[in-house]
């Protein structure tokens, strides 16, 4: 049977393809607080793996999100906290764009790992010695895919289901801006390859505990415009954080303001040390609004770390946003 022509031209891709095809035990890994698109891309990729009588373990800095816990393989997810560093010779780290954000598992590397980084950030580092780092991608999950395919696997339902929920994650439903026509391509072929789009779907967007809502009902009534009505900022105290606030994603929330452009919200992980969540709609570049304090990510949805109180935190990031409208 001829080969099917590849959806999309990855120039990074063949070395990727052979520093999987030359190794034998693999970890994957990727940033602290992992994501839907993290831990799907991981679970996706070990399968894969595996498939091709290789072993591999997936094992994050943290522990995920149980909101993932429907994906095959979900059981088998290892925490580095739980282990004692183990030497590896080949770790992929995927859906994160700096070395620094690997937290325990920089314990795993020596002189002697390979490191390839499967990454599709903007500001994406390539620190690997081999690097599959393009923004030609929705998602990390969606390299994967391409990867997958250009390996021969078979998907399977289940492997398809995990990157499905990754790309779903990152796209916010396919509605984001990094949707790319290659992607709803890869959408279709996924659905076709057994990935229940509804059920995925409701696990991803529907799945809150009463408690939850009622905490975003509060939140929701601190949040606030500025700058003419163009900037919304909601604040999430770090006893809303730890009612479990953590899992909505609220600064989505604030685009739902017919005038809103650039959406803030500022998240009290500790006290007085914030993880801020920018989002824009449409003209803003917010991954430079987060880069003026030291963060990242991409042009409608980035974040940034400050520390302090929340008010200078505020007027901080209000300034520099106004410098963006
Ligand atoms: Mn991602």
């Amino acid at each position: 049977m001829p080969r099917k022509k590849p959806l999309i031209d990855l120039p990074e891709l063949p070395a990727a393809l052979a520093f999987v095809r030359s190794g034998k035990h693999f970890v994957l890994t990727s940033h602290v607080n992992c994501d839907g698109d993290g831990v799907a891309a991981c679970l996706a990729l070990q399968a894969i793996l595996r498939s091709r009588g290789k072993s591999a373990s997936v094992v994050l800095p943290d522990p995920p999100n149980s909101q993932y816990n429907f994906l095959e393989g979900w059981e088998g997810i290892e925490t580095a906290s739980s282990l004692p560093a183990a030497k590896t010779e080949r770790l992929i780290v995927l859906d994160c764009p700096a070395l620094t954000r690997i937290g325990k598992i920089e314990e795993y590397i020596t002189e002697g790992t390979q490191v390839l980084v499967i990454d599709h950030h903007q500001d994406s580092l390539p620190f690997g010695h081999v690097n599959l780092i393009t923004t030609k991608s929705s998602s990390t999950s969606e390299l994967i895919y391409h990867l997958g395919m250009a390996l021969g696997f078979q998907f399977t339902p289940a492997v398809a289901e995990q990157i499905y929920m990754g790309i779903l994650f990152d796209t916010g439903g396919f509605r984001y801006a990094l949707t790319t026509p290659t992607t709803l391509e890869v959408g279709a072929q996924l659905v076709r390859a057994g990935a229940r789009l509804d059920l995925v779907a409701d696990r991803l967007f529907n799945n809150q505990s009463l408690p939850v809502l009622k905490l975003l009902g509060r939140a929701l009534e601190s949040l606030q415009l500025y700058c003419e009505d163009q900037v919304a900022i909601v604040h999430l105290s770090h006893a809303n954080l730890d009612g479990g606030m953590d899992h909505i994603d609220v600064v989505n929330y604030g685009l739902m303001v017919q005038s809103v452009e650039v959406s803030v919200a500022i998240k009290e992980d500790t006290p007085r040390k914030y993880r801020i969540s920018l989002r824009s709609r449409q003209r803003v570049d917010v991954r430079q609004i987060a880069a003026a304090f030291g963060g990242g990510g991409h042009t409608r949805a980035s974040g940034c770390r400050l520390e302090g109180d929340v008010n200078q935190v505020r007027s901080q990031l209000l300034a520099e946003i106004e410098k963006h409208l």
